[in-house]
């Protein structure tokens, strides 16, 4: 055996955390830290407004009520909501232009072996989305086609949900290639602000890099690593989650790309992270008062799993890593250093999650 290792292993079986098995399983997990609406409590936009209130219970029942397998549910959105929707992707698209990541904007899928001699199949994310998943200016894409077409790209699949979950089933997910998204839209006071998620970080924020095969198996990676991990080992792994997938930014040349998805979703958190020098207007919009700009920090998910962070305001410290594979390849290692009894592994033929013993 590996040095070491037998030391860890208990004598007597030891007891871990409930986990899903298999993806159906997944029904199992419906229950949001909010409770569903509760969220919008006196500081959220939408509080004092009755009609978006019952809007967005209308679209949360939808979530609660859906089982894995079928069809999902598909929402007729108002002009209201597709205004807000029409003001966030217009703004956030001329920023994605100049800061969003490589792997945001572009795509590449690998050829058959048979037909070498085709070119590969690459060009720009953003027209694959507007062909293929309803993305538009005025049309708020639905969850079903977007999950149709990733399927295809990664295997990823979407699952709506009300809000948010615990960080453990949220992860607990991923390792079934499956992430929850909201259907609900923020707002319509406010298109650029939002206190939770919400479709348009969701979509314009999460949903394009999942087409990445490099992306979707980094996050099915710590997807796995959640699976039975002790309480403070997911908070370890949510916070590398949060200072990769929600706030990562990576280099290309000379300068800093944004990769996460709270930063490639928020034009204030863009500038804020990407910009040489933010403006006064964008600091005080995310609190930040007395400093200039966000202390970037090589990537290193040790660090990166014990650093603090707010989440009203913007981000004082970030993680930036060298590429998506610089960053796959030091979570990986990360992964590989928590301890647990039992090595867990996807099969997606059975879509079940197998379970060998660490040795
Ligand atoms: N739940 N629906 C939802 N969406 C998230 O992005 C999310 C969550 N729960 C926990 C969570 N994110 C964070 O703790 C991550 O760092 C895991
Ligand atoms: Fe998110």
């Amino acid at each position: 055996g590996l040095p070491g290792v037998y030391d860890v292993l208990p004598e007597t079986p030891r007891e871990v955390p409930w986990f899903p098995m298999n993806i159906r399983e997944l029904d199992l997990t419906v229950d949001t830290l909010d409770g569903g609406t509760e969220l919008i409590n006196e500081d959220h936009p939408g509080f004092n407004d009755p009609a978006y209130r019952e809007r967005r219970f209308e679209i949360v029942s939808l979530a609660k009520a859906y089982k894995h397998g079928e069809k999902l549910p598909r929402v007729r959105y108002t002009e209201q909501e597709t205004a807000t929707w029409q003001a966030v992707y217009e703004r956030l698209g001329s920023l994605h232009d100049k800061w969003a990541c490589r792997e945001y904007r572009s795509y590449s899928t690998s050829l058959p072996l048979y037909d070498l001699c085709r070119q590969p199949d690459e060009g720009e994310m953003l027209p694959q989305m507007e062909k293929y998943c309803g993305y538009a200016v005025n049309n708020i894409p639905q969850l079903g086609d977007i999950s149709d077409f990733l399927q295809q790209r990664t295997g990823f699949t979407l699952r709506p949900i009300s809000g948010l979950l615990s960080a453990r089933d949220f992860l607990n997910a991923l390792a079934f290639r499956v992430f929850y998204s909201t259907q609900y839209i923020r707002h319509h006071g406010n298109p650029f602000y939002t206190p939770e998620p919400d479709i348009c970080h969701e979509l314009l924020g999460h949903v394009p890099l999942f087409a990445n095969p490099a992306f979707a198996d980094f996050s099915q990676e710590i997807g796995l690593a959640s699976l039975a991990a002790t309480d403070e080992d997911v908070a370890k792994l949510a916070a590398v989650y949060w200072f990769t997938v929600e706030f990562g930014l990576l280099r290309e040349g000379e300068d800093v790309k944004a990769f996460g998805a709270g930063v490639l979703s928020s034009f204030g958190e863009m500038e804020w992270a990407c910009a040489d020098v933010p403006s006064q207007e964008c600091r005080e919009m995310g609190s930040m008062k007395e400093q200039l700009k966000p202390i970037l920090r090589p990537l290193d998910p040790w660090e990166a799993s014990k650093q603090e962070y707010p989440i009203t305001t913007y981000q004082p410290v970030m993680f930036c890593a060298e590429s998506l594979e610089d960053a796959e390849f030091r979570i990986a290692q990360f992964c590989d250093s928590l301890t647990r009894p039992f090595f867990p592994q996807y099969d997606p033929l059975t879509q079940t999650i197998r379970v060998t013993k660490a040795i």
